[in-house]
């Protein structure tokens, strides 16, 4: 059998002009179908003064207003849907740090249209038809666990859906099962590592790892190559545009995510004056729904930051502009003593110094209104905290302390870890 090289040739190198078509013809289709289907839709056209009929042209979509998590939050359960209840195939929800809910609501088509962008995923890492998946990430109401599967079904991989936990199990299943790819969330693959070195074993047919679901650095992709010899993917989605996968992904050239550009349209705004800026500029992530039916996002903001790369075809042939990995979201941006980071500068600063484990927490603790941080970090013996404080203070500007965990101890999340703890010492 030939090696598939794209599981969607036509949609994934269509030259750009043809793109441009399909993305106005989607977006006409979804706004008369958000007007004619949906109360909460209909009203926020009219305030925004716009009428399906006002999308011309590409360019219009900057007419329509745009749309945020707390709009999902309000029209919980279903007030965003757009078709017959008795429809809907499917449920995912996330719930985030605030705890209301956002749900997404899939028909037949939507769910086609996941599978469609999953698989094409899948392909873009080297998995081929009939070659082993094993899906880590939960079957459940987060969208991780699903999205994979769906997409491995359509693409006709054989699935192991490992699902989380278990770690000396799932490890069990690579080895029997030949697993060539694990889809994971990126902080579950340290745990995987560690109990790997720990009992001595290794996984030779493991070569693909799919991560998503929250910020990595390159050091973690480089120490994740380097400890089990994959090759790491970083896919990318959200609950609101449908899930896992469905925004993208990088190809092998790792020279940003491929956005799937004939299912959505991408901006980049400034999250201040909700302009768009210039490509090459950091701003927060914007998508348009261009073919979901049951709940089609118009202009979703969200908060997550990165910026366009390029709109030139890649070397992999694919012709869909690339994005910048996600660097963190507006929301996760800490500032501490006047300097403004990220978690995923942290993990990158950390796993410079050598001995340093990708497993850390980022405490701040205020009292009296100042705030001081401490960086709780496993390592091997010989590491200590002043190493850490120093490296910390060359790289981010100021000087946290630095506490080392013995390997193993900290505490591990189930999905998504908790990087940042806050203490309020005054209460
Ligand atoms: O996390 C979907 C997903 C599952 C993606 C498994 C990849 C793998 P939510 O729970 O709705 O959905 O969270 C979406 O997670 O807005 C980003 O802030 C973050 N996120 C998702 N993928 C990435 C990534 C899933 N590759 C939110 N890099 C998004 C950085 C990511 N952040």
């Amino acid at each position: 059998m030939t090696k598939l090289r794209y599981w969607n040739e036509r949609a994934e190198t269509m030259s750009r002009d043809e793109l441009a078509k399909v993305q106005l013809e989607g977006l006409q289709k979804t706004v008369r179908h958000v007007w004619a289907n949906n109360a909460f839709y209909r009203k926020r056209l009219g305030e925004a003064g716009v009428e399906p009929g006002d999308i011309k042209s590409l360019d219009d979509i900057t007419k329509l207003p745009f749309l945020t998590k707390e709009d999902f939050r309000l029209q919980y359960p279903l007030g965003m849907l757009c078709v017959p209840q008795e429809t809907v195939r499917e449920m995912h929800m996330s719930s985030g740090s605030t705890g209301t809910p956002v749900v997404m609501a899939y028909n037949e088509a939507d769910l086609t249209q996941w599978a469609e962008c999953m698989a094409r995923c899948q392909v873009m890492a080297g998995l081929q038809p009939g070659e082993t998946i094993q899906i880590t990430p939960t079957f459940g109401l987060f969208n991780g666990g699903f999205g994979f599967y769906h997409g491995a079904r359509r693409a006709g991989m054989f699935v192991v859906p490992a699902s989380s936990g278990n770690t000396a199990r799932q490890i069990m299943l690579m080895r029997d099962f030949h697993v060539k790819c694990i889809a994971s969330v990126v902080s579950y693959m340290p745990r995987i590592v560690e109990v790997l070195e720990k009992t001595g074993q290794t996984l030779p047919d493991l070569k693909i790892g799919i991560f998503g679901a929250e910020t990595f650095s390159d050091a973690m992709r480089r120490h994740l190559h380097e400890k089990l010899g994959i090759d790491a993917y970083d896919i990318y989605g959200m609950t609101e545009t449908g899930g896992v996968g469905t925004t993208g992904m990088d190809c092998a050239c790792h020279n940003g995510i491929h956005v799937w550009e004939d299912q959505y349209i991408t901006e980049i705004i400034d999250p201040d004056t909700g302009k768009v800026v210039p490509d090459g500029t950091y701003g927060e992530a914007v998508f348009t729904s261009l073919t979901r039916q049951g709940v089609p996002i118009l202009r979703y903001r969200t908060r997550d930051i990165t910026r366009i790369l390029s709109r030139e075809t890649c070397e992999c042939g694919r012709t869909s502009l690339r994005i910048d990995r996600i660097t963190g979201r507006f929301d996760d941006m800490l500032i501490v003593k006047g300097v403004n980071f990220y978690p995923r500068q942290v993990e990158q600063a950390l796993l410079q110094i050598p001995g340093v484990l990708p497993e850390y927490q980022i405490v701040l603790e205020t009292l009296h209104g100042v705030t001081d941080v401490r960086i709780n970090v496993e390592a091997e013996e010989g590491v200590t905290g002043y190493m850490v404080e120093k490296h910390l203070k060359e790289v981010l500007g100021f000087s946290p302390k630095g506490d080392i965990f013995k390997p193993g101890t900290l505490p591990r999340a189930e999905g998504k870890a908790k990087r940042v703890i806050r203490i309020d010492k005054e209460v």
